[in-house]
């Protein structure tokens, strides 16, 4: 008698079959780990030597799959290839393994950070610039190519100095209003902080395990460091020493993760952007939380409880509430409103800062990248326009009234746009798609494109930054054998090439120090 299956007996009997096949890989995966990996990158994949192997972590290790990093190595790094040693089966395995989240995540407390603080024995402060160039027309590239970061003169174009970072800088590194020191993050929680004018790096600690961004506070005693792994907010003084490690827990007592910390000069306050939570957070960074905050002090929480430095007020949170967690914060110079994106990636929420909630609503459909927003006057009103991840335009919006006065069709999704006060366009690229390799010109008034750059057909060139004085505009040629190319800004005509290993930001320090109005914050 033949014996019948149901079909759902079938699908069952094939989970299990798969089930027990893919237990069987991560278990030699973990074995595997532990025997080949685990001496670089930590025995709880947290990192040591190499990186932090979390799919936190992973989802930017970009260009070559994780398979084939762990068989051929990493170029630039001390990753080994594993190629000879295991087998294809075995460097999948290992893959899965690295590819799960952590059953538990450790906390990062201040004591680690202390423990982690890792000064440079060489360091020689110098009570002035060791070089002739101009302090406030240097400007920093991060190569991510290498993890290195190289110190231009802005009016030369001379490389003054070149240093190793810590594995996968992200974000804008922070400079001290003063111009001297500069704060650089990597994704992994490393913060290094480097001395401009002796050339040297200071010291560097690790703030948490899995970092988004930093932000240096307006009078540049405080930095924090805005964190997905753990859901913390830690501050460090301008030493590097934690002062404060604060759990992000919501109003209904959820933990979320950080998406972004922000310094809102004016306001003497960190915003927070939170990714898992309808909430904006607002930390005050001193005892007198700035000029528009007079009315609103007073409904700061004085939940000082995390604190180690516990002096009255400063630290102190105000949360607003808004619909849907918002991300990727755009913010009108004056401070006062801010547009977050929604998760739907089709609209852009106005937020008042002032009175603490939201008042108005853009559609801003293809995921605007509103971060890299930048903001001028065109004909008389200001504006400002955002580039989208999934669509080829720039938005145009008059941020008197939030009202979309123009979409301008582009060549393809781009990811940042730049100006300077002193230049009659704005610069974007289009990161994304068959034209990668062009850089778009607006004209701030007309809001026409003008001109399209085409400096090295077939390759990524994105991401531009202006010298002090807006005469010259710095484009990276996004390629491991890449560049930064030196482009007249008048002209539009190129003027040099450095060549560089995947450029990727290029930060301004007077640009930067001052809040520039062609620079994203
Ligand atoms: Fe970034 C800035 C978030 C992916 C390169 N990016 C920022 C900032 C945030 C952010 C919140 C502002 C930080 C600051 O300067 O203080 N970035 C995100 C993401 O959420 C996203 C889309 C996904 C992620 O995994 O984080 C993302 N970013 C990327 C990249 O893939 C890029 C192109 C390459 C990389 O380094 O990973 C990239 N992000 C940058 C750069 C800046 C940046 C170069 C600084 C821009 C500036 O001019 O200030």
């Amino acid at each position: 008698m033949t014996q019948r299956i149901s079909f759902s007996n079938l699908v069952s009997a094939l989970a299990i079959i798969v089930a027990t096949g893919s237990e069987g890989r991560a278990q030699d995966g973990a074995a595997i780990y532990t025997d080949l990996c685990a001496s670089c990158h930590g025995e709880a994949r947290l990192g040591s030597i190499g990186p932090a192997l979390i799919p936190e972590a992973l989802a930017r290790l970009r260009g070559a799959s994780l398979e084939e990093v762990i068989a051929h190595g990493r170029v630039a790094t001390q990753m080994p290839a594993f190629a000879q040693t295991l087998s294809a089966a075995e460097i999948t395995a290992v893959a899965e393994y690295v590819s799960q989240p952590l059953d538990h995540v450790p906390d990062w407390t201040a004591a680690d950070i202390a423990a982690s603080y890792t000064p440079n024995p060489d360091y020689t402060p110098s009570p002035a610039p060791v070089f002739s160039a101009d302090p406030m027309n240097i400007t920093l590239v991060v190569e991510t190519g290498d993890h290195h970061l190289s110190v231009l003169d802005g009016d030369t174009f001379e490389v003054l100095d070149r240093f190793p970072t810590p594995f996968a800088v992200h974000g804008g590194p922070k400079f001290s209003p003063d111009g001297h020191f500069v704060y650089i993050m990597s994704r992994d929680g490393w913060v290094q902080k480097y001395d401009i004018w002796s050339l040297q790096e200071v010291a560097r600690t690790r703030a948490a395990i899995n970092a988004r961004n930093i932000a240096l506070s307006n009078d540049g005693r405080w930095l924090a460091v805005a964190n997905y792994l753990p859901h913390t907010l830690t501050i460090l003084d301008a030493d590097l020493t934690p002062v404060q490690v604060r759990r992000v827990v919501a109003a209904d007592g959820s933990e979320s993760r950080v998406s972004a910390v922000y310094q809102a000069p004016q306001r003497d306050s960190f915003i927070l952007a939170l990714k898992d939570a309808p909430e904006i957070w607002e930390i005050a960074t001193s005892e007198d939380a700035g000029p528009y905050h007079d009315g609103f002090v007073h409904s700061y929480e004085k939940d000082m409880n995390e604190a180690l430095a516990a002096e009255e007020g400063l630290f102190a949170r105000r949360r607003i509430a808004v619909d849907e967690p918002l991300d990727d914060f755009f913010f009108d110079p004056a401070y006062r409103n801010l547009i977050g994106a929604s998760r739907d990636g089709a609209r852009g929420v106005v937020v008042n800062l002032d009175v603490g909630r939201a008042i108005a609503e853009l559609p801003l459909p293809g995921m605007p990248h509103l971060g890299s927003g930048i903001s001028w006057i065109s004909q008389g009103r200001r504006v400002m326009a955002t580039p989208h991840l999934k669509e080829g335009r720039l938005t145009v919006i008059n941020t008197d009234d939030w009202s979309v006065v123009k979409s301008v069709e582009t060549l393809g999704p781009g990811f940042f746009l730049r100006s300077h006060e002193d230049s009659p366009y704005v610069w974007a690229d289009v990161f994304f798609g068959p034209n990668k390799d062009k850089i778009q010109i607006l004209d701030k008034d007309s809001l026409e494109i003008v001109r399209t750059l085409d400096p090295a057909p077939g390759k990524t060139v994105a991401h531009i930054e202006f010298t002090r004085d807006g005469s010259h505009a710095l484009v990276s040629l996004w390629e491991e054998d890449g560049a930064v190319i030196v482009y007249d800004a008048r002209t539009l005509e190129e003027v040099k090439r450095l060549p560089m290993r995947k450029p990727s930001g290029k930060y301004n320090v007077w640009n930067k120090i001052t809040f520039s109005d062609g620079t994203s914050h």
